[in-house]
């Protein structure tokens, strides 16, 4: 009995909501100042509000992501190579035909390619990044050619080698800044040329042959004027006369019995002697 009474109060307490036709649509402009609605989370942009939002002042808690592009500029070490004129460059020096370890017969290291360089000197006036500087030669049917796809910073008036090999034990101790490694260039060890070029126009070559220029297995030529049209003539160029590397156990007095290599790779050359030929 006490159920039934219970029962019937809750049904006279319980009314039924009807839906509410009164609301209109909100339709004058807002000119009021929003501030962020940071709860609702349904409803739609107000489009005629003509207040002026506050700049956000908030501080950015989101985390940036690595950038894992590869930087093809020039690494802020230097300029690039794409507004360099002919004499910009100056091919300094080249060691074409390096004697090695092999030559005994036994201790097979620094062969021919790995021992090849040649060294550029940086006569533009201002720090270089060679990125994107062209090797090649003037083979009609075969040329070299290797563009230079790393950093390589030189300063104004400095140095650089570019070389086969930047392991200097495979090398012979030449400081190669830059590895060609054999990717479509070499240096002949008689007639051969070394063109530089950046964005197609030539910054300097030399064409080199054994009769006009030094030509002595294990010597570095090294050019005595440093300017690139004087490095056009053999006569310009010079033995070197400096040692470097390891001592090269090399039987018999061959080769004038050097037992070292010749050259100075990344630093100013000797002064020029008479070529013994
Ligand atoms: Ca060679
Ligand atoms: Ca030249
Ligand atoms: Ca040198």
């Amino acid at each position: 009995m006490i159920a039934l009474v219970l029962s019937l109060v809750a049904c006279i307490t319980t009314t039924k909501d009807v839906a509410d036709t009164s609301d209109t649509a909100d339709t004058a402009a807002d000119s009021g100042s929003d501030t962020a609605d940071t709860t609702d989370t349904t409803d739609t942009a107000d489009t005629t509000d003509t207040g002026t939002d506050t700049a956000d002042s908030g501080t950015d808690t989101g985390t940036d992501t690595a950038d894992s592009g590869t930087d093809t500029g020039n690494g802020g070490g230097g300029s690039g190579v794409d507004g360099l004129v002919a004499g910009d460059l100056v091919i300094s020096e080249i060691m074409k035909n390096p004697h090695g370890l092999a030559i005994d017969g036994a201790s097979a290291d620094i062969s021919d390619l790995t021992g090849e360089w040649f060294e550029i000197y940086n006569a533009s006036g201002e720090d270089l990044n060679l990125r994107g500087l062209e090797l090649a030669d003037l083979d009609a049917t075969d040329p070299d050619a290797h563009t230079i796809t790393g950093d390589v910073f030189v300063g104004a008036g400095e140095y650089v080698v570019l070389g086969n090999s930047t392991d200097m034990t495979a090398n012979g101790q030449v400081p190669v800044a830059y590895a060609w490694a054999s990717d479509g260039f070499s240096l002949g060890n008689n007639a051969d040329e070394i063109v530089l070029r950046a964005g197609g126009v030539v910054i300097d070559q030399v064409v080199y042959t054994p009769t006009d220029f030094p030509d002595y297995k294990g010597y570095a030529m090294e050019l005595s004027v440093l300017d690139a049209l004087s490095n056009d003539t053999g006569s310009n160029w010079c033995e070197a006369t400096t040692a470097y590397g390891p001592v090269i156990p090399y039987p018999g007095t061959g080769y004038r019995g050097v037992d070292r290599q010749y050259g100075t790779p990344g630093v100013a050359n000797d002064v020029c002697v008479a070529p013994a030929r």
